[in-house]
């Protein structure tokens, strides 16, 4: 029997299914050993390990230095960027440094002197790392927030983006989508992509400042208005599809689509007051790592996971080298309050020596054969310990034999093959007239239709006479009078009848004489 030793319990909040320790030193009757625990690191700061990026180039103000003037007074335009003069700059950085009390600083844009030309910049925030948001991001603006903006993510650092929320004074116009609030979406659409204009309206720019993506919220929908039930909430983030990815990013765009007005209109003889300035950037999340780390690290340029149970990877997303004897999975935070360490175990220590590759996750003794091998081989291979490739798929010489990859479809062209296996280099077994890799090309004087016939005609040897053509080299096309396969046979030669008026027809002297012959014979008989 295994029990914990009191004091153990005393010390560790193991009861309140924080997840914040992966492994414990217990004392069971057989002695001394390690226990695991599903584990996640603690929430940070993730604007202190970002990368930043504004776009269009030339989008940040002060070069050339410019002034601008704010609404509240937009006719004392004393303010002055200058991307020169450290005092006077506005540049990206000052989005994620710590305010000191009173002086916001800010990054700025340009201001909307190109009118009616929309104003548009990107923000693009990076951290190489997946990151799980606990809590609600926010945008501080100075002088007004965005009257038209869009967040996007990124789940696989910047391949591809998806919208995550949308933001107007007017969903309907910006975006034709009708207005909602995130308090008001339930269990079922927690994880909804939805235009808000809670935060685009003009409140005067020192009043209403900032701009969130509400993780709070939506996370109150399942763990209460205090987030006291955050058992609820993990059992949720296990069981509904999308939902912990939902909350999962590697980057955020803010795509800024149309400035603070100030009011209605843009005042034309005034577009020094219209820009975008942003004084902070408030990212709160944990280190994805897949429940199987409590440390998340920055080194050389990138936060990393310290993984615990044997996994290894920047989101321990695999299980190390020589712990494959299973297939690699996330912890859970199931059952509650601990949640299951899904470790990764070295080969060898299920099942005395059943080394399965990670590509099964069972053993089975097989009493007449006194063998014990993999139940189940997943990712297409078979054998007892997962070993060899399945039929119809071969070796991936570039992949370890633990790879996930390491059985390639031989994808072999159904008509073309004999059958749908390949040898140790991909290569199918062709039919005769077929060839390529995948016998989906016709050999030289073959010719593909729905297989490989030979050819009937061609330009070389099989040439069509006559005047011919030939047909995609499965037909000649021949000239009235003529037939046979490569049109060598007269229709005349063949039946005189065929020779009777055809227009035309290049007959010889001696047919063209019976068909007059004919004819008159006819005319006689009619007579
Ligand atoms: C902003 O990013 C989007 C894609 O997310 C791109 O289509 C758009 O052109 C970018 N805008 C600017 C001003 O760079
Ligand atoms: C991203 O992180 C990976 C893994 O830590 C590292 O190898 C890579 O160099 C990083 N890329 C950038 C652009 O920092
Ligand atoms: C991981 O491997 C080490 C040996 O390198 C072992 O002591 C430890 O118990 C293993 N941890 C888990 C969770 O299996
Ligand atoms: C072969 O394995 C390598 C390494 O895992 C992988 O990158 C590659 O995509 C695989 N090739 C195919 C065709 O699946
Ligand atoms: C697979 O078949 C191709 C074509 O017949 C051949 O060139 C290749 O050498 C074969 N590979 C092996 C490993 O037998
Ligand atoms: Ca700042």
């Amino acid at each position: 029997m295994l029990y914990l030793v009191a004091l153990l319990l005393h010390c560790l909040p193991l009861a309140m299914g924080q997840y914040d320790i992966c492994k414990s030193w217990v004392t069971t009757d057989d002695g001394p050993s390690w226990e695991f625990y599903a584990c996640q690191p603690k929430a940070m700061r993730m604007k202190d390990y970002v990368t930043v990026r504004v776009d269009p180039a030339g989008i940040t103000c002060g070069d050339p230095p410019e002034r601008f003037c704010t609404h509240e007074n937009p006719y004392l335009c004393s303010d002055e960027c200058d991307a020169s003069n450290p005092d006077l700059a506005h540049p990206p950085k000052l989005m994620f440094d710590s305010e000191d009390e009173g002086l916001a600083t800010y990054w700025q844009s340009v201001t909307w002197r190109r009118y009616p030309e929309p104003l548009l910049a990107n923000i693009t925030l990076s951290w190489n790392k997946s990151i799980e948001l606990t809590d609600d991001i926010v945008i501080t603006f100075e002088y007004g927030r965005p009257t038209i903006m869009m967040l996007e993510k990124s789940l696989d650092n910047g391949r591809t983006w998806h919208p995550y929320q949308y933001y107007a004074d007017d969903c309907m116009e910006a975006f034709s989508m009708p207005a909602r609030r995130v308090r008001d979406l339930s269990t079922t659409s927690a994880n909804r992509i939805l235009c808000t204009e809670e935060y685009s309206r003009w409140a005067g720019s020192k009043k209403e400042k900032t701009v969130r993506f509400e993780v709070r919220d939506r996370f109150a929908i399942f763990a209460g208005p205090d987030l006291k039930n955050m058992d609820n909430l993990y059992t949720r983030l296990e069981s509904a599809k999308g939902l912990k990815d939902f909350f999962t990013v590697t980057d955020l765009r803010m795509r800024l689509l149309r400035p603070a007005l100030g009011g209605t209109y843009v005042q034309r003889e005034n577009l020094y007051k219209y820009f975008y300035a942003v004084s902070n950037i408030e990212v709160t999340g944990r280190c994805k790592c897949n429940l199987h780390a409590n440390l998340c690290t920055f080194k050389e340029g990138s936060l990393q996971c310290e993984c615990e149970h044997n996994t290894t990877g920047q989101d321990c997303g695999k299980c190390k080298k020589n712990f494959r004897s299973r297939s690699w999975r996330a912890g859970s935070y199931l059952p509650l309050p601990n949640g299951s360490p899904n470790a990764c175990a070295a080969a060898g220590s299920a099942f005395g020596n059943c080394e399965c590759y990670g590509h099964s996750n069972r053993c089975s003794y097989i009493d007449f054969l006194n063998v014990v091998t993999c139940v189940s081989c997943k990712h297409n291979t078979r054998g007892q310990h997962c070993q060899h490739c399945r039929l119809g798929f071969y070796r991936n010489s570039s992949a370890e034999l633990d790879d996930e990859n390491v059985c390639i479809e031989c994808n072999c062209n159904q008509i073309g093959s004999m059958h749908d296996r390949c040898n140790e280099t991909g290569y199918c077994e062709c039919k005769e007239g077929a060839t390529g890799p995948k016998c989906d090309d016709c050999l030289p004087n073959y010719y593909w239709r729905q297989g490989c016939f030979p050819n009937v005609c061609d330009d070389e040897l099989l040439l069509c006479q006559n005047g011919g053509t030939c047909y995609q080299n499965q037909r000649c096309v021949c000239p009235v009078g003529f037939k046979g396969v490569l049109c060598q046979q007269s229709r005349c030669e063949a039946d005189k009848k065929d020779c009777d008026g055809a227009p035309g027809t290049r007959g010889s002297l001696g047919t063209i004489l019976l068909g007059v012959l004919a004819l008159q014979l006819r005319g006689w008989v009619d007579l």
